[in-house]
């Protein structure tokens, strides 16, 4: 009867079936050999080497909880490749950039780096496996599968703030993440005023974000999108090369420039070519410590692109010039087809810009599950591998932590092993009731870019009966609750993801609710239902009260959404069936339910003495419209004829043409297909409102509000003008 018992105690054995030591040790270290034994470091330790090895890695170590001494004791032998330090060791150092070689014995650890940043991770990886002051015995040979990664601000809305971004830099230092590529959309001296100097006092904190991302050996790759407006032009050549030397001044090495969504004359990739041709030649070249240039293309995905456009990239401009890549559409998983498909365009390994966990374009949901579906064979066909995360910067930490797991170590990528690591790591005290939260924010819902996420709410898909669900709905508001209340794990966390937590309270009350009053209809008490209905229409108020972060940017306000496609669904259809049932049997107290503008049945549609039509009918036709027309048609008058029905999940009404079973979708044509758009009750169903004995009919849920207008003698689209339309039962 419980589901939740074997489910919880699966939960707990997947957290600590792997070693004590081992589980936090992220990313996933290529090679690994355990010793049986432990070490205690709260002997004294001397440091030896800490002169030369890398300043950042010995301010990382010195941040641990060791006693070093000046002599005796434990040897902590710390440097890079070349450091006499570590002289000894030089044949153990995998050849690899950023690599280290970790050994801890009883006698001494070692930390050798291939390079500065193989050091730092090197000491990043001893801190993780520090438990209670012990360390286990252990040999590890590491080094990444990528060469850049990491992170892209590159999303529409409110930029990251500082603190977020500081932030962000202290976990891809310890994540082993080396990249941020700076280009919030909504940044105005990225994008809107390219042409301008940060002020004063914005470039002194950029001039700190720079600095703390080199301590965590992150690079700063700055971006700018002078692509609305730029004329092809000397004058604007210079006017960006001019702005990239004031953002050297800042101490940023590394720099992109994007061609991101426009069209037109900002799109010629001739002029773009040239463009990074020429910053290449008057300012990477000129300077000797700046990396070669990104761009991001305006064809910056397989859908997109058209002509001769990447193969002009690819052949005109300079083959240092790295170029970025969304995938076949803009929101996409990576697979090696892909890649060599995108590489053979542009002559050199695309880098990629990863569209996920970013919800700028379906900003209701939180995405918080699994980061899976790329490919994990393209370590070698890629240049750079980068995601462009939520504007919600803590909670986006749950994939970008995957991310580093499958960028540094790509073969060995598992999402769920990966997913649960990030559990612990970032609400290690509140890790259950963040896990079943995380769980109930996965799927994006149906989006223009297509991508769906499978496996939300999971547990409660899979209850076969109404006391499971009951337990969930318990569940949900009790571990909400324990979140609300959370004062151990990151504020900052728990603040961003608020409005989903409320939400997810008052939905699984709701859902009890439902159930109860399920109950009270099986006992024949109507007023204990009315009483029930009325305290889930309170729920449902309060929680569309909620509203998530106002923007300030371009994207307007969001109200939170949660579990959409499967527990939100499930309560409203309960509902709105309840209510029916209800309906059949008493008429005590319901005037408040949602008035229904018309009794189910047969109807025809008029609008000015014409009849709306089924003209083509056939049942499996998809996308012709049906159309009015002037006279009855006597022989087929069923195409004349419709079904309107109101639907459980939405309390809408869906219109279905009597001839073929053809239902209307949102933009007033016939759209039947059952692989390419099924119907969904959330798209394809209707407000009709009662006004003088006719009505006006209006899309709704997802598929906004627009009414139904006319356009030529086909159903139009309307945002404001509300035809009105005579709906008339066939008798
Ligand atoms: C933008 C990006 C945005 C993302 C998702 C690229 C290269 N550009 O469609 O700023 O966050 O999609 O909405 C984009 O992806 N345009």
């Amino acid at each position: 009867m419980n589901i939740l018992k074997p489910l919880l105690t699966l939960f707990l054995t997947a957290a600590f079936s792997a070693s004590a030591f081992g589980q936090l040790l992220t990313p996933e270290p290529q090679d690994l050999k355990w010793t049986r034994g432990e070490l205690s470091v709260s002997q004294p330790i001397t440091l030896v080497g800490y002169q030369t090895a890398d300043q950042d890695a010995v301010a990382a170590l010195k941040q641990g909880p060791f006693q070093f001494v000046n002599k005796g004791g434990l040897k902590l032998i710390i440097g890079e490749r070349g450091d006499k330090a570590v002289k000894a060791y030089k044949k153990l150092i995998p050849e690899k950039a950023e690599g280290y070689y970790l050994k801890i014995t009883p006698n001494e650890i070692v930390i050798a780096g291939a390079d500065e940043s193989g050091t730092f991770y090197g000491v990043q990886s001893l801190l993780q496996m520090l438990n209670a002051g012990r360390l286990p015995l252990v040999e590890i040979t590491d080094f990444p599968s990528v060469e850049c990664r990491g992170v892209i601000e590159g999303f529409y809305g409110n930029p990251w703030s500082h603190e977020d971004r500081l932030r962000q830099f202290d976990f891809y230092g310890k994540t082993k993440m080396n990249t941020y590529v700076f280009g919030p959309k909504d940044d105005p001296y990225h994008r809107a005023r390219w042409r301008e100097p940060y002020p004063k006092k914005e470039a002194a904190r950029l001039k700190e974000l720079v600095d703390a991302a080199h301590r965590n050996k992150v690079k700063f790759v700055w971006a700018i999108h002078p692509a609305g407006d730029i004329k092809w032009c000397l004058e604007d050549s210079v006017n960006v090369a001019n702005k990239l030397e004031k953002m050297y001044d800042l101490g940023i090495r590394s720099f992109a420039v994007f061609f991101d969504d426009v069209w037109g004359e900002g799109a010629r990739g001739e002029k773009q070519a040239g463009l990074l041709n020429y910053l290449t030649d008057v300012f990477v070249r000129k300077h000797h410590d700046v990396e070669p240039l990104i761009m991001c293309p305006s064809q910056y995905n397989k859908g997109w692109s058209h002509g001769d456009y990447l193969n002009t990239l690819g052949t005109q401009m300079y083959p240092e010039v790295r170029i970025m890549w969304t995938g076949n559409s803009v929101v996409d998983m990576i697979e090696a087809d892909d890649m060599e498909w995108i590489n053979g365009q542009i002559k050199r390994k695309a880098f990629i810009w990863l569209n996920y966990p970013v919800n700028d374009y379906c900003q209701s949901r939180l995405l918080m599950g699994k980061t899976y579906g790329n490919g994990l064979d393209i370590a070698d066909m890629v240049s750079g591998f980068c995601s462009n995360p939520m504007e919600y910067a803590e909670a986006s930490k749950v994939s970008l932590y995957s991310i580093a797991d499958y960028t540094w170590n790509m073969p060995k990528y598992d999402s769920e092993k990966s997913w649960e690591r990030a559990m612990d790591a970032l609400m290690p005290t509140a890790k259950r009731s963040f896990e079943f939260f995380c769980a109930d924010n996965i799927d994006l819902g149906k989006t223009g870019h297509g991508l769906r996420r499978k496996g939300e709410s999971a547990i409660f898909a899979s209850a076969n009966n109404d006391d499971n669900r009951g337990i969930y709905f318990a569940m949900m508001q009790q571990y909400a609750a324990q979140l609300l209340a959370d004062s151990v794990n990151h504020p900052e966390m728990l603040r961003e993801i608020k409005p989903w937590v409320e939400s997810w309270s008052l939905l699984g009350q709701r859902g009890n609710l439902a159930l109860n009053m399920q109950n009270s209809l099986d006992d024949f008490d109507s007023i204990a239902f009315i009483g029930q209905y009325k305290a889930y229409l309170k729920a449902t108020q309060a929680q569309k009260a909620i509203t998530s972060r106002d923007y300030e940017g371009s994207i307007v306000k969001a109200k939170p959404v949660v579990s959409g496609d499967v527990i939100t669904p499930w309560v409203e259809e309960k509902v709105n069936t309840l209510i029916k049932d209800y309906r059949k049997r008493y008429t005590y107290g319901s005037d408040i339910f949602p008035v229904q503008s018309i009794a189910d049945g047969e109807y025809f549609i008029k609008v000015n003495g014409l009849y709306l039509t089924d003209a083509q009918a056939q049942a499996d036709r998809t996308g012709d419209r049906p159309e009015f027309v002037k006279d009855r048609d006597v022989i087929n008058p069923q195409r004349q004829q419709w079904l309107i029905e109101q639907e459980p999940k939405t309390g809408r009404y869906k219109i279905t043409n009597k001839q073929d079973g053809r239902y209307i979708n949102e933009r007033g044509t016939f759209w039947a297909s059952k692989t390419s758009n099924p119907y969904d009750a959330q798209w394809h169903t209707f407000t009709l409102t009662k006004q003088d004995g006719k009505y006006s009919i209006q899309c709704g849920g997802d598929a906004g509000k627009k009414f139904w207008s006319l356009d030529g003698n086909h159903i139009g689209n309307s945002q404001e003008e509300q035809l009105i339309f005579e709906i008339v039962p066939v008798k």
